[in-house]
């Protein structure tokens, strides 16, 4: 399988980490994509292979000899149920519900992360600062939610854990360390799988330029 990716992406982390976590990696291709900074409002120029793969035109995308899945959430219901026999995610239950109520959250944060990213990446003149402030409330409101959810976070570090540390580690990465301020006791539960080497193997980095 092929999967498309670069190292900045949280929506590829999580998907890398839950690769990780089910110790599947060696049934993987990872195919690096290059990303002008222009990407945030126009169409950049890609190499073919990765045009022909995804009409989407965003990563993560995987090529199984089958089907392609072109966004992050059912590349991971992907990997859960057909290759990790539902261990990151049950398969139905109250804990399916409690796990996405909390995946929703984290999702919603990295969300804002990649509208707020977009509109950096626009010129000062065309920048929006209430919409960079509208995101980071947002952001700093989940992280203040997710920080009420700590207590509840099970031992398997399962599909909302991986997409929550996936959050905290975007948050901290680009935007700083203020979310620490709303959310201590995440903060240090995140410095604790922080420490995992699925995370510690897929740190962000900046994207290669194209
Ligand atoms: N909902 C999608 C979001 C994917 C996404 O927004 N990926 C970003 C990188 S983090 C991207 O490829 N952006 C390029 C673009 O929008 O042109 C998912 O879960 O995979």
């Amino acid at each position: 399988m092929r999967l498309f990716v670069t190292p900045a992406s949280p929506w590829v982390r999580r998907v890398r980490v839950a690769i990780l976590e089910l110790g599947i990696e060696g049934r993987f291709e990872f195919v690096q994509t290059k990303w002008s900074h222009d990407w945030a409002t126009r169409a950049v120029e890609h190499r073919p292979e990765f045009l022909e793969a995804t009409p989407v035109v965003r990563i993560p995308a995987l090529v199984t000899s089958g089907f392609t899945l072109t966004d992050s959430h059912s590349i991971c219901d992907y990997l859960n149920g057909e290759h990790g026999g539902f261990r990151l995610l049950a398969r139905e239950g109250m804990s399916r519900w409690h796990a996405l109520a909390d995946m929703s959250i984290a999702c919603g944060i990295i969300e804002a992360h990649i509208a707020r990213r977009a509109e950096l990446l626009r010129s000062e003149d065309e920048r929006s600062d209430d919409f960079i402030g509208k995101m980071k409330d947002r952001e700093l409101r989940c992280f203040a939610a997710l920080e009420k959810r700590v207590p509840h976070f099970g031992a398997t570090f399962d599909l909302a854990q991986i997409t929550t540390a996936v959050a905290c580690g975007y948050e901290s990465w680009r935007y700083g360390e203020e979310w620490r301020g709303v959310a201590p006791k995440l903060a240090a539960w995140f410095d604790g799988v922080a420490q995992r080497p699925s995370m510690t193997a897929t740190e962000p980095a900046e994207t290669p330029q194209a």
